[in-house]
């Protein structure tokens, strides 16, 4: 495909986890239920122009590598650490190059309200915000990223 010079087009996702404690202790040791996602910052549906979203979790677990082709993209789990999540984003025109960004799976509070928040019973909730910028996007994918 054709790429449009001078075309600059960006879309702003929200990636990160939340956490929290399972109500009763297990004889695996997995202590918290937590979800890695990916989800639009505005209101849009993003399989518009992004075809599947790839995340490699710890290699303690059995199937590290989880592929999502749909929303809501993201992955839910049991497990008892912290560790980093890669996440690939691969978009609709297989010319434009996969976005890869790197989360840490929070699992405990930390901080001055750490207690507090231990005490209430609160999720733990660590977004980061992210600005994909398509450069001379191809035809295709300009179409896609502008459909509304
Ligand atoms: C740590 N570097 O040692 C990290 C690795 C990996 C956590 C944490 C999997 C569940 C399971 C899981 O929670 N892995 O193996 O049962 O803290």
């Amino acid at each position: 495909g054709s790429r449009l010079k001078g075309t600059v087009i960006s879309k702003q996702i929200v990636y990160g986890s939340v956490a929290h404690y399972l109500p009763e202790k297990r004889p695996d040791g997995r202590t918290h239920r937590w979800t890695v996602f990916v989800k639009p910052y505005h209101n849009e549906d993003l399989s518009v122009f992004i075809k599947k979203i790839h995340f490699k979790l710890h290699d303690s677990y059995g199937n590290c590598n989880r592929t999502v082709s749909k929303m809501p993209y993201e992955v839910s789990e049991t497990g008892w650490g912290e560790f980093e999540i890669v996440i690939k984003i691969y978009f609709q025109d297989p010319v434009e190059r996969p976005v890869t960004v790197y989360h840490i799976l929070k699992l405990f509070h930390t901080g001055p309200d750490a207690n507090d928040a231990i005490s209430a019973n609160l999720p733990v909730y660590y977004e980061n915000y992210e600005e994909i910028v398509f450069q001379d996007p191809t035809v295709m994918m300009r179409n896609v990223l502008m459909k509304k």
